[in-house]
């Protein structure tokens, strides 16, 4: 968990240089903990993000479960806890790696790599009934386990309703899923898809002008052409595509997406492409939080438009990622884990509360960005927080952390950190839209602290 974030640096400066004046996401959207491999799914109107979990300070894959993240507005992401872990599945020894979720029949499907017990990389499939999870392992043995380096799923239904998984590292595999999704049609089998050097055409590359399938594959339908976007062409990986008339192939390389080689990418990419609300996003990962590697990344996003012919712009990197495209609403009950920007702070799933927020240095800080007042604005704050001690208050800037204070909410003692109490305070001066900074007042030696949801009234 970081307690700091970017670290100033000449490097830090040029990236920062890339940012747009106007409000924008700030990139990494997840800071509260090292995720990589982003896995984006649209599920009744809203972004759930899956994510894989680095630990900290790792020095390898060290990876024990997967995240979830959602959002509205592409801005403001609120923390989900875990919906699924190694745990979930008895045969799995370790290496929680590069997940995807799909919805059919009502229930959600997850599809995972995992390291099963001496034998090595395998894919397990899960099942839900909420995308929120939690998740259960539908067979209770893998899916597939064909090759050592079954990972990367990929999981895509056509408009036909044949479903279709893709994975493997340096080779890529698939099989037609049946529509019970957990189980495939063995007598089509395993078929390797064909993209290797030999296969690909002349596409704009930029530093490469031929991409060698790596890993991390993303498949998904756009009209009549159907994709395959991927990390190539060894390590650094820079992130390409191919396209296909039809849903295995004939496949055609189309040129990189993501070059290699920039400032605050890690060794490794790997993408994520959703359209949402009229836009189109890009998710991919990069190491550029504190404490940040190759083993430690965090999740990004940028908005891209497709060219015409349907191929893909370049997409740089950049520090500001996407920008909001709709208002948060004050007025709603907002968990206090819905985040644009952090510091200091950390988020834990207390039983009872769900995801919840904790604060435990003076000046801890959530921002949350495009929050609309109204013209009328807002009168009152109610939030839910729990503190084993008294003497911390919770102050409300707006635009910065240092901006015009519109509340300052004192903490109580409120007979320990799990005890919640609705705290209320008075507000002025909240009108139209800004950026929220809700400041953790910590006193020295003061007790745990949460703090659940907020709301304001009119
Ligand atoms: O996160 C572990 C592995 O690194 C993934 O499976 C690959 O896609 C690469 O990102």
């Amino acid at each position: 968990m970081k307690t700091s974030k970017l670290l100033p640096s000449l490097l830090t400066l040029s990236y920062a240089l890339t940012l747009l004046p106007a409000a924008r996401a700030d990139n990494p959207i997840i800071q509260t903990r090292y995720t990589a491999d982003p896995a984006p799914v649209v599920i009744h109107g809203k972004v759930y993000l899956y994510t894989d979990h680095d630990e900290d300070h790792a020095t390898w894959f060290v990876m024990k479960d997967w995240r979830l993240y959602t959002s509205s507005d592409m801005v403001n992401w609120t923390d989900e806890g875990s919906p699924l872990s190694l745990k979930t599945f008895s045969w799995a020894a370790r290496d929680a790696w590069a997940p995807q979720v799909i919805q059919r029949n009502g229930k959600y499907y997850c599809y995972a790599p995992m390291t099963q017990k001496g034998v090595g990389m395998s894919v397990g499939v899960a099942v839900a009934n909420r995308p929120e999870g939690p998740f259960h392992d539908a067979l209770g043995h893998p899916l597939v386990h064909i090759s050592p380096a079954d990972i990367d799923p990929t999981v895509f239904i056509d408009r036909d309703g044949q479903a279709y998984l893709y994975w493997g590292n340096s080779q890529l595999f698939y099989v037609k899923l049946n529509r019970d999704m957990i189980s495939y049609d063995q007598k089509v089998g395993i078929v390797k898809v064909p993209l290797t050097p030999a296969a690909f055409g002349k596409g704009p590359g930029l530093k490469h002008r031929r991409s060698l399938y790596v890993e991390g594959p993303w498949f998904y339908r756009r009209g009549n052409l159907y994709y395959l976007v991927y990390a190539a062409g060894g390590i650094p990986e820079f992130i390409a595509y191919s396209t296909s008339p039809g849903p295995t192939g004939p496949w055609t390389y189309r040129g990189i997406i993501m070059p290699n080689h920039l400032p605050h990418l890690a060794f490794t990419n790997h993408p994520g492409v959703i359209d949402y609300k009229g836009h189109s996003y890009f998710f991919y990962h990069n190491q550029a939080l504190p404490g940040g590697g190759g083993f430690d990344r965090s999740v990004c996003v940028e908005e891209f438009k497709y060219n015409p012919d349907g191929s893909f712009p370049t997409i740089l990197p950049t520090r500001k990622g996407a920008p909001p495209i709709a208002h948060l609403d004050p007025f709603k009950r907002t968990r206090a884990a819905t985040i644009a920007w952090e510091s200091g702070i950390h988020t834990e799933n207390l039983s009872g509360a769900g995801v919840c927020v904790t604060g435990e240095q003076n000046g801890a800080y959530i921002k949350v960005e495009n929050v609309d007042f109204g013209a009328r604005g807002a009168r009152s704050l109610a939030l839910n927080a729990a503190s084993e001690s008294s003497g911390s208050s919770i102050v409300v800037h707006l635009d910065s952390v240092n901006g015009p204070v519109i509340a300052t909410v004192t903490v109580p003692d409120t007979g320990g950190a799990d005890a919640w109490k609705v705290l209320h305070s008075d507000i002025q001066g909240a009108e139209g839209v800004h950026d929220l900074y809700f400041v953790f007042n910590r006193q020295p030696g003061s007790g745990a602290f949460n703090f659940a949801w907020w709301q304001f009234g009119k």
